[in-house]
């Protein structure tokens, strides 16, 4: 195309076409070039394509050299000058057509460069365009791209914001049909409690009543009849009497004689004063025939006398036990009238109990918490002293083979995931309706004394008081309890007061309806001890697919003084869940629902974590590892929890110092009561919720389940404390 354009020239050079030979094909070639290869052959030395440099001179074209002729015909004459001139011309000729040839050249070169340069734009206006086309198409993918997510996102919001909805809905649901649940048997629980104490009461009045008037009215016809009995035996004894001094013969004698043997009265009398029989002054002579009749009738009276007598202390001892039981039955209606008048006002537990001070003396201790407000009493740091271990069978074994390992990396671990109810079916569980006593902790005592050939005091480190730790617990937690009652039996033997707790009846009751997720929640506790503990030392992880069983134990045997001076000497044993290998502390294990909002950790503080505390604390255990879990039995995070730290965590619900003021209390109130050995005397230390006091009452002796002290035990021991005094234990409450 560029070509074309400058074809003109072309064509006046065609007169030198003779010069080169290839010059048409040249030319024709240089029109089907593309830029490029044109570009290239132009950039090529120019001698390369320049015809007259590339071929030997050659003479011109005749009719070009005729030309030549014709011109300079009038001034050159010689063929030497023709010569001359024409390689003159030829000269001029040649370097015109050079010149020429390099204007055309150089024109070429810079047709060549402006197309280039055209093309170059072209090419890079085109860019552009397809620069500007493809960044405006990427905008447009963008813009819709964007368009469409934005579009996803908000439906996805949508869907999840109605899904968010619809779950809030359904947790507002379950909850208000957990709460009408939970409130209705609440009322049903509340209406069938007051229905069942008023029921009590009506039972208890009407059954005091007729008692009290079947009493009276015994007594009144019994008194009537033997006053009546009396009157007449003594008018017939006056009678007898009165005719044995009017007697004068032997006969006379031997007759009233009979009829006073043939008396019939046999009956005892009223507290009657007796005729002055013996005083009355017989005649001189008579006296040793009237002697034995009247010896006799006087007998027959003081007799009957006596016997009056007896019955009427029996009846006063009857009189005096039902009103013994009259006020022990008072006190029990007020105290459930305490806690009828607290479940009204509190459905939900939490108060403290109301201040009342004990009105029977040293039988009771208030469990009033600020009666126990003060300092905290001296208790001695406590020490171990033994250990034993409980196998499958529950065979005491004096060591440790039961103690396990705690498993320290859960610890380290953000979360876990232990199920907690993995295995439940197979569960290995003890009987939880067997009452179990203080006996594998006696076996453990007399093994003790068998293998140390020790006394009962030397092996009990002249303890005053012997129980599992679990009771010292129940007792000492009482001034904050509102829930649970407890019930000790307690003996003293040995000079040394043996406590045992049992069931009470609400807590039998308890366990008999225990639902099934009561049930499975109990065993919770032990899975978690499962899968924290390890039964060696190198063990690398713990064995979590065998059965559970809670049949195996550990215990430790500690001792402890509570109080100033003297103070109260304790030996206690109790179970401990594992030692930890990186400081040989024991550890207690617990699981705890996840705390989801405040509230909830401080319901944590002020109820469970009194128990937790006071139970490592009693035995000196200085940290306890929690498993927290949801509603669902998964353990989702461990954490150790500072026994120390518990204590000061809930100090605005509840204080050491009042359970172990109280719990000293306590224990000075037994000694006070049983003062005597005697492994026959049970006392019962008790107290159920609504009480204000803690009492102590003897057990009746008919009842035998509470001889908790087994007799291979009291024979053990029985000659070494055979000659020992008794009421060697003082103290005050
Ligand atoms: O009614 C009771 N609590 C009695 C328990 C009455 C008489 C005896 N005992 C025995 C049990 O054999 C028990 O294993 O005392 C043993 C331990 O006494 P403890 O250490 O004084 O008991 P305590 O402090 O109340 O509980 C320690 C552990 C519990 O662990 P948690 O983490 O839940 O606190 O002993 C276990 C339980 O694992 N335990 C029982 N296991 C089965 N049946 C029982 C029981 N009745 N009581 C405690
Ligand atoms: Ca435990």
């Amino acid at each position: 195309m560029t070509f074309t354009k400058h074809g003109e020239r072309l064509n006046l050079m065609t007169d030198i076409a003779s010069f080169d030979e290839n010059e048409s094909d040249e030319s024709e070639s240089s029109t089907t070039e593309s830029p490029l290869e044109l570009k290239e052959n132009l950039n090529k030395p120019l001698a390369l394509t320049n015809p007259i440099v590339q071929k030997p001179l050659q003479p011109p074209p005749k009719s070009a050299l005729l030309n030549k002729a014709d011109r300079s015909d009038r001034s050159v004459s010689s063929t030497s000058d023709k010569r001359v001139s024409f390689e003159m011309d030829f000269k001029d000729r040649e370097s015109e057509i050079r010149k020429e040839y390099d204007d055309r050249l150089k024109k070429l070169k810079e047709d060549l460069e402006q197309q280039q340069k055209r093309q170059e734009a072209e090419l890079s206006a085109n860019k552009r365009q397809l620069d500007a086309a493809h960044t405006k198409q990427m905008e447009a993918a963008k813009k819709e791209l964007d368009e469409r997510l934005a579009k996803q996102r908000s439906t996805l919001e949508a869907n999840e914001r109605a899904q968010l909805d619809q779950l809030e809905k359904d947790i507002a649901n379950r909850r208000q049909i957990l709460k009408d649940r939970f409130d209705r048997e609440l009322n049903d629980d509340k209406a069938d409690y007051e229905s069942k104490l008023a029921k009590a009461r009506r039972e208890w009045k009407e059954k005091m009543s007729a008692e009290e008037a079947k009493l009276a009215a015994e007594f009144r016809e019994i008194t009537m009849k033997e006053r009546e009995t009396t009157k007449q035996r003594l008018a017939a004894t006056t009678a007898v009497v009165h005719r044995a001094e009017r007697a004068t013969s032997p006969i006379q004698i031997l007759t009233v004689d009979r009829a006073t043997v043939t008396d019939p009265l046999a009956l005892p009398a009223p507290v009657v004063s007796p005729p002055s029989i013996v005083s009355s002054p017989l005649p001189a002579k008579l006296e040793p025939i009237a002697r034995a009749p009247i010896a006799n009738a006087t007998t027959q009276t003081t007799m009957a006398t006596s016997q009056v007598d007896a019955l009427t202390a029996k009846l006063e001892a009857k009189l005096q036990d039902l009103t013994t039981a009259t006020s022990d039955l008072q006190d029990r209606m007020s105290d459930l009238g305490a806690q009828a008048r607290q479940i009204a006002a509190e459905p939900h537990g939490g108060t403290r109990h109301a201040a009342s001070k004990s009105n029977k003396g040293p039988r009771m201790c208030s469990v009033k918490a600020t009666d126990y407000d003060g300092p905290f009493p001296h208790f001695s740091a406590p020490t171990e002293i033994g250990r034993f271990s409980l196998d499958r069978n529950r065979k005491v074994t004096n060591d440790a083979s039961q103690l396990k390992y705690l498993y320290r990396a859960p610890l380290e671990e953000e979360s876990v995931a232990f199920d907690l109810s993995h295995g439940h079916k197979r569960f290995d569980e003890r009987d939880p309706f067997n009452q179990e006593t203080l006996d594998t902790f006696l076996e453990w005592i007399t093994s003790m004394a068998d293998s140390e050939r020790q006394d009962l005091k030397t092996v009990t480190h002249s303890a005053e008081f012997i129980s599992w730790r679990g009771a010292l617990t129940k007792i000492a937690s009482t001034p904050y309890e509102n829930r649970e009652g407890w019930r000790m039996a307690c003996i003293r033997y040995a000079d040394i007061i043996f406590i045992c707790e049992f069931r009470t009846n609400t807590k039998q009751q308890q366990l008999e309806s225990a639902s099934y997720r009561q049930k499975l929640m109990t065993y919770w506790g032990y899975k978690f001890e499962q899968y924290m503990t390890l039964e060696t030392a190198d063990q690398e992880k713990p064995e979590t697919d065998s059965a559970v069983n809670n049949f195996e134990q550990f215990c430790t045997v500690v001792r402890s003084r509570l109080g100033e001076g003297p103070g109260h000497r304790l030996l206690f044993a109790g179970e401990t869940d594992c030692i930890d290998p990186s400081d040989n502390a024991y550890v207690e294990l617990k699981t705890q629902r996840q705390f989801e909002n405040k509230s909830q950790k401080n319901n944590f503080y002020r109820f469970k974590a009194l128990k937790w505390w006071l139970q490592s604390f009693l035995v000196g255990i200085p940290r306890i590892v929690v498993g927290f879990r949801d509603d669902d039995g998964f353990v989702r995070q461990v954490r150790p929890m500072r026994v120390r730290e518990i204590a000061s965590n809930s100090k605005d619900h509840w204080a050491g110092a009042v359970c172990f003021n109280f719990l000293q209390s306590v224990l000075s109130l037994l000694k006070d009561r049983l003062t005597v050995n005697d492994m026959n005397a049970v006392y019962f230390l008790e107290w159920n919720p609504g009480w204000q006091n803690v009492g102590v009452k003897p057990a009746k002796k008919s009842d035998t389940r509470f001889h908790f002290l087994p007799d291979w035990f009291v024979e053990r021991f029985s000659e070494e404390t055979h000659n020992e005094a008794d009421g060697r234990l003082v103290a005050s409450c």
